[in-house]
């Protein structure tokens, strides 16, 4: 089960973020292979349009690795039978009903049929510079930056309402991570596991997240550009 290894892994998780709309299948190929070498622990697969066939990326990347692969759907649209697990997310750092839970109601048959493990999770969106993608498609206010009581008030209520882990979202390509201080807060605040992405680029951001508190460190977009970085992010992640 996915959610143990979260508990448990004192070594943290890294995940690698597969946007299905940004890969070819010929690329996944290789990059599937990479992540198998690199001993990537978990693949998520989701992303904030959704062009791509999530069934036919997931296929195409279990052809050519064994690493689970978690759905972190962007929408309802998302979702495929086929994946170990799915991050349930409900973006309660936003005020949109439809992503804290209309998407939800949308697919819950499907989800509940197919027998996934399920890992509900509060996503929390924090102000990362420019305008990101998740924070216009989901019509929600990023909480600022500046302001960790608000983050850790959050995370408090989502722990409330019985979610079980907590995602500190900058947003892919976030021209800032998730501030140190903040992972910092709520880790003293909470006793769920953290996810801590958006804008982790380097060896050295990627251990200050660890550092601070995040158990599961999740990277993206840098490797779209240049997947060579992926040993040494996973490396840095442990
Ligand atoms: C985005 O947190 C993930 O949802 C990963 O972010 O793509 O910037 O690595 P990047």
């Amino acid at each position: 089960m996915i959610y143990s290894q979260l508990l448990k892994s004192q070594k943290g998780l890294f995940a690698l973020l597969v946007d299905p709309d940004k890969y070819s299948f010929h690329e996944l190929k290789g990059l599937s292979q990479r992540a198998q070498k690199a001993s990537v622990d978990i693949i998520l697969l989701g992303g904030s349009l959704t062009s791509a066939s999530i069934e036919q990326t997931l296929m195409t990347i279990r052809q050519h690795s064994s690493i689970p692969i978690v759905l972190f759907p962007g929408n309802a649209l998302q979702f495929s039978p086929s994946a170990d697990a799915i991050l349930l997310l409900s973006l309660i750092s936003g005020r949109n009903p439809d992503f804290l839970i209309g998407n939800h109601v949308l697919v819950s048959q499907a989800l509940h049929e197919s027998g996934m493990e399920v890992i509900p999770t509060g996503y929390i969106l924090i102000e990362s510079g420019a305008v990101t993608s998740v924070q216009y498609m989901s019509n929600t206010l990023p909480i600022p930056r500046n302001k960790s009581d608000i983050v850790v008030a959050t995370a408090i209520a989502g722990q409330q309402l019985g979610l079980k882990s907590i995602y500190l979202e900058a947003g892919s390509g976030a021209d800032l991570p998730v501030p140190k201080e903040i992972i910092c807060e709520v880790r003293k605040s909470v006793d769920l596991p953290i996810i801590v992405g958006g804008g982790l680029r380097t060896p050295d951001a990627v251990r200050g997240a660890r550092e601070a508190g995040a158990n599961m460190i999740v990277v993206g977009n840098v490797l779209e550009k240049d997947a060579g970085l992926l040993s040494e992010l996973v490396g840095a992640s442990r």
